[in-house]
Protein backbone atom coordinates (compact mmCIF):
# COMPACT_ATOMS: atom_id res chain seq x y z
CA UNK A 1 0.00 0.00 0.00
CA UNK A 2 2.66 2.21 0.46
CA UNK A 3 4.58 3.23 -3.09
CA UNK A 4 7.95 4.42 -2.62
CA UNK A 5 8.02 5.67 -6.65
CA UNK A 6 5.06 7.48 -6.14
CA UNK A 7 4.83 11.11 -6.60
CA UNK A 8 2.79 11.38 -3.60
CA UNK A 9 4.58 11.67 -0.19
CA UNK A 10 5.19 8.51 2.03
CA UNK A 11 3.56 10.18 4.79
CA UNK A 12 0.10 11.35 3.14
CA UNK A 13 -0.17 7.72 1.77
CA UNK A 14 0.70 6.48 5.03
CA UNK A 15 -2.07 8.95 6.41
CA UNK A 16 -4.60 8.28 3.91
CA UNK A 17 -4.32 4.81 4.22
CA UNK A 18 -4.78 4.99 7.94
CA UNK A 19 -7.89 7.21 7.43
CA UNK A 20 -8.87 4.70 5.43
CA UNK A 21 -8.95 1.61 7.94
CA UNK A 22 -10.81 4.13 10.25
CA UNK A 23 -13.61 5.15 7.77
CA UNK A 24 -13.77 1.91 7.04
CA UNK A 25 -14.38 0.39 10.90
CA UNK A 26 -11.56 -1.77 10.24
CA UNK A 27 -9.97 -0.03 12.90
CA UNK A 28 -12.71 0.93 15.96
CA UNK A 29 -13.10 3.75 18.42
CA UNK A 30 -10.44 3.80 21.17
CA UNK A 31 -8.17 0.77 19.47
CA UNK A 32 -4.91 1.49 19.80
CA UNK A 33 -3.32 1.81 16.46
CA UNK A 34 0.52 0.25 15.78
CA UNK A 35 3.51 2.60 17.47
CA UNK A 36 5.77 4.67 15.20
CA UNK A 37 8.47 1.76 15.25
CA UNK A 38 6.41 -0.99 14.00
CA UNK A 39 5.21 1.13 11.47
CA UNK A 40 8.69 2.22 10.28
CA UNK A 41 9.97 -1.47 10.05
CA UNK A 42 6.75 -3.18 8.65
CA UNK A 43 6.80 -0.76 5.75
CA UNK A 44 10.95 0.32 5.90
CA UNK A 45 9.64 3.73 5.76
CA UNK A 46 11.84 6.36 8.51
CA UNK A 47 10.05 7.25 11.77
CA UNK A 48 9.91 10.76 11.04
CA UNK A 49 7.85 9.71 8.53
CA UNK A 50 5.17 7.71 10.60
CA UNK A 51 5.11 10.31 12.83
CA UNK A 52 4.38 13.64 10.27
CA UNK A 53 1.36 11.28 9.50
CA UNK A 54 0.68 9.95 12.70
CA UNK A 55 0.63 14.02 13.78
CA UNK A 56 -1.34 15.21 11.27
CA UNK A 57 -4.22 12.40 11.72
CA UNK A 58 -3.99 13.81 15.75
CA UNK A 59 -4.40 17.41 14.51
CA UNK A 60 -7.31 16.34 12.12
CA UNK A 61 -8.84 14.01 15.08
CA UNK A 62 -9.02 11.02 13.83
CA UNK A 63 -6.60 10.00 16.76
CA UNK A 64 -5.76 10.89 19.89
CA UNK A 65 -2.81 10.01 22.19
CA UNK A 66 -2.23 9.03 25.94
CA UNK A 67 0.57 9.79 27.92
CA UNK A 68 3.14 6.91 28.00
CA UNK A 69 0.14 4.42 26.61
CA UNK A 70 0.02 5.18 22.83
CA UNK A 71 -2.16 6.14 19.99
CA UNK A 72 -5.93 5.41 19.64
CA UNK A 73 -8.40 6.07 17.31
CA UNK A 74 -11.03 8.32 18.03
CA UNK A 75 -14.74 8.59 17.48
CA UNK A 76 -16.15 9.63 14.21
CA UNK A 77 -17.47 13.29 13.85
CA UNK A 78 -21.11 13.71 14.11
CA UNK A 79 -21.58 14.84 10.33
CA UNK A 80 -23.98 17.76 10.68
CA UNK A 81 -25.44 19.09 6.96
CA UNK A 82 -25.93 23.00 7.20
CA UNK A 83 -28.81 22.83 4.52
CA UNK A 84 -32.04 22.64 6.53
CA UNK A 85 -33.26 23.28 10.13
CA UNK A 86 -33.37 20.84 12.01
CA UNK A 87 -33.22 20.25 16.07
CA UNK A 88 -30.52 18.05 17.83
CA UNK A 89 -32.73 15.46 18.33
CA UNK A 90 -33.76 15.08 15.04
CA UNK A 91 -30.14 15.13 14.20
CA UNK A 92 -29.39 12.55 16.16
CA UNK A 93 -32.18 10.00 15.48
CA UNK A 94 -31.60 10.18 11.96
CA UNK A 95 -28.08 9.29 12.34
CA UNK A 96 -28.99 6.41 14.58
CA UNK A 97 -27.90 7.70 17.86
CA UNK A 98 -29.99 8.22 20.94
CA UNK A 99 -30.21 11.63 21.40
CA UNK A 100 -30.65 12.82 25.34
CA UNK A 101 -29.88 16.15 27.86
CA UNK A 102 -28.71 17.11 30.50
CA UNK A 103 -30.46 19.60 32.42
CA UNK A 104 -27.92 22.05 33.98
CA UNK A 105 -30.64 25.12 34.83
CA UNK A 106 -34.43 26.44 33.56
CA UNK A 107 -35.36 29.54 34.94
CA UNK A 108 -37.54 32.61 33.46
CA UNK A 109 -35.19 35.86 33.80
CA UNK A 110 -36.39 39.21 32.52
CA UNK A 111 -34.59 40.57 28.95
CA UNK A 112 -31.46 42.42 29.49
CA UNK A 113 -31.27 45.40 26.86
CA UNK A 114 -28.88 42.82 24.51
CA UNK A 115 -31.05 39.95 24.89
CA UNK A 116 -34.27 42.04 24.25
CA UNK A 117 -32.34 43.40 21.23
CA UNK A 118 -31.59 40.03 19.84
CA UNK A 119 -34.84 38.45 20.34
CA UNK A 120 -36.70 41.57 19.27
CA UNK A 121 -39.13 42.07 22.54
CA UNK A 122 -39.35 44.56 25.11
CA UNK A 123 -36.75 44.77 28.32
CA UNK A 124 -37.33 42.91 31.44
CA UNK A 125 -39.89 40.70 29.21
CA UNK A 126 -39.68 37.55 30.82
CA UNK A 127 -37.52 35.27 28.80
CA UNK A 128 -36.52 31.10 29.54
CA UNK A 129 -32.89 30.38 29.97
CA UNK A 130 -32.42 27.21 29.51
CA UNK A 131 -28.89 25.28 30.00
CA UNK A 132 -28.62 21.80 28.58
CA UNK A 133 -26.01 19.20 27.93
CA UNK A 134 -26.77 17.67 24.60
CA UNK A 135 -26.03 13.75 24.15
CA UNK A 136 -25.63 11.59 21.50
CA UNK A 137 -25.78 7.70 22.92
CA UNK A 138 -24.82 9.49 26.14
CA UNK A 139 -21.63 11.03 24.87
CA UNK A 140 -21.78 14.59 25.57
CA UNK A 141 -21.96 16.87 22.24
CA UNK A 142 -22.80 20.81 22.94
CA UNK A 143 -23.22 22.74 25.53
CA UNK A 144 -26.28 24.98 25.10
CA UNK A 145 -28.02 27.49 26.11
CA UNK A 146 -31.39 28.85 24.92
CA UNK A 147 -33.11 31.92 24.80
CA UNK A 148 -37.02 31.28 24.76
CA UNK A 149 -39.67 34.41 25.33
CA UNK A 150 -42.26 32.97 27.59
CA UNK A 151 -45.33 34.25 26.48
CA UNK A 152 -44.97 33.14 22.96
CA UNK A 153 -42.74 29.76 23.86
CA UNK A 154 -45.41 28.85 26.54
CA UNK A 155 -45.74 25.90 28.91
CA UNK A 156 -42.32 24.22 29.17
CA UNK A 157 -41.41 22.20 31.77
CA UNK A 158 -38.34 19.77 32.69
CA UNK A 159 -39.91 16.83 30.81
CA UNK A 160 -40.53 18.88 27.93
CA UNK A 161 -36.83 20.28 27.81
CA UNK A 162 -35.52 17.02 28.60
CA UNK A 163 -37.36 15.87 25.31
CA UNK A 164 -37.39 17.90 22.87
CA UNK A 165 -38.13 22.03 22.41
CA UNK A 166 -38.76 22.03 18.59
CA UNK A 167 -41.46 19.11 18.93
CA UNK A 168 -43.58 21.44 22.04
CA UNK A 169 -43.30 24.28 19.91
CA UNK A 170 -44.57 22.54 16.59
CA UNK A 171 -47.28 20.09 18.27
CA UNK A 172 -48.47 21.59 21.22
CA UNK A 173 -48.17 24.89 20.46
CA UNK A 174 -49.45 24.63 16.87
CA UNK A 175 -46.38 27.41 15.91
CA UNK A 176 -44.87 27.53 12.62
CA UNK A 177 -40.62 27.02 12.87
CA UNK A 178 -39.29 28.47 9.74
CA UNK A 179 -35.91 29.72 9.15
CA UNK A 180 -32.88 30.58 11.37
CA UNK A 181 -29.46 32.58 11.12
CA UNK A 182 -26.00 31.11 12.33
CA UNK A 183 -22.69 31.71 13.09
CA UNK A 184 -20.20 29.33 13.36
CA UNK A 185 -17.10 30.35 15.17
CA UNK A 186 -13.93 28.00 16.78
CA UNK A 187 -13.05 28.75 19.93
CA UNK A 188 -11.10 27.08 22.75
CA UNK A 189 -13.26 25.25 25.60
CA UNK A 190 -13.94 27.65 29.42
CA UNK A 191 -13.86 25.99 32.15
CA UNK A 192 -17.89 25.35 32.49
CA UNK A 193 -17.49 23.37 28.79
CA UNK A 194 -14.42 21.60 29.86
CA UNK A 195 -16.71 20.43 32.89
CA UNK A 196 -20.17 19.56 31.09
CA UNK A 197 -18.23 18.27 28.32
CA UNK A 198 -15.93 16.32 29.79
CA UNK A 199 -13.11 17.48 27.25
CA UNK A 200 -9.14 18.56 28.55
CA UNK A 201 -8.55 22.03 29.45
CA UNK A 202 -7.53 24.40 26.18
CA UNK A 203 -9.50 21.38 23.96
CA UNK A 204 -11.12 22.97 20.96
CA UNK A 205 -14.68 24.17 20.61
CA UNK A 206 -17.27 25.13 17.91
CA UNK A 207 -19.11 27.97 18.90
CA UNK A 208 -22.72 28.11 17.63
CA UNK A 209 -25.24 30.85 17.47
CA UNK A 210 -28.49 30.62 15.90
CA UNK A 211 -31.42 32.48 15.93
CA UNK A 212 -34.50 31.92 14.95
CA UNK A 213 -37.95 32.53 13.49
CA UNK A 214 -41.60 31.68 13.51
CA UNK A 215 -43.33 31.62 9.88
CA UNK A 216 -44.89 34.92 10.54
CA UNK A 217 -40.86 36.72 11.56
CA UNK A 218 -41.31 36.43 15.10
CA UNK A 219 -38.19 35.42 16.47
CA UNK A 220 -38.21 32.62 19.37
CA UNK A 221 -35.03 31.75 20.72
CA UNK A 222 -31.78 32.41 20.82
CA UNK A 223 -29.40 29.70 21.40
CA UNK A 224 -25.48 29.97 22.07
CA UNK A 225 -23.97 26.55 21.94
CA UNK A 226 -20.58 25.11 22.01
CA UNK A 227 -20.02 21.72 20.66
CA UNK A 228 -17.22 19.15 21.00
CA UNK A 229 -14.73 20.05 17.94
CA UNK A 230 -13.53 16.80 18.02
CA UNK A 231 -16.90 15.03 17.81
CA UNK A 232 -18.78 17.53 15.06
CA UNK A 233 -18.25 18.69 12.19
CA UNK A 234 -20.19 21.00 9.41
CA UNK A 235 -20.96 19.94 6.19
CA UNK A 236 -22.81 21.43 2.97
CA UNK A 237 -22.67 21.79 -0.42
CA UNK A 238 -22.37 24.97 -2.73
CA UNK A 239 -23.38 25.67 -6.20
CA UNK A 240 -20.97 28.33 -7.99
CA UNK A 241 -23.29 30.73 -10.06
CA UNK A 242 -24.03 30.19 -13.69
C1 LIG B 1 -30.32 22.42 17.95
C2 LIG B 1 -30.25 23.90 17.63
C3 LIG B 1 -30.97 24.74 18.66
C4 LIG B 1 -32.35 24.20 18.93
C5 LIG B 1 -32.28 22.75 19.29
C6 LIG B 1 -33.66 22.16 19.51
C7 LIG B 1 -27.99 24.14 16.66
C8 LIG B 1 -26.71 24.82 16.68
N1 LIG B 1 -28.90 24.42 17.57
O1 LIG B 1 -29.50 22.10 19.01
O2 LIG B 1 -31.07 26.05 18.16
O3 LIG B 1 -32.95 24.92 19.98
O4 LIG B 1 -31.65 22.03 18.24
O5 LIG B 1 -33.46 20.81 19.86
O6 LIG B 1 -28.19 23.33 15.80
P1 LIG B 1 -34.54 19.90 20.55
O7 LIG B 1 -35.80 20.06 19.75
O8 LIG B 1 -33.95 18.56 20.51
O9 LIG B 1 -34.73 20.43 21.94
Amino acid sequence: MIDKQSPIPIYHQLEEYIKQLIENGILKPDEAIPSEREYSEQYQISRMTVRQALNNLVNDGYLYRQKGRGTFVNKQKVEQKLQGLTSFTEDMKERGMVPSSRLISFEIIPAEPQLARKLDIKENTPVYEIKRVRMADNLPMALETSYLPANLVKGLTEEIINKSLYQHIEEKLSLTISEATQQIEASIAKDTEVSHLQVESGSPVLLIVRTSFLQDGTTFELVKSAYRADRYKFVHTMQRAA
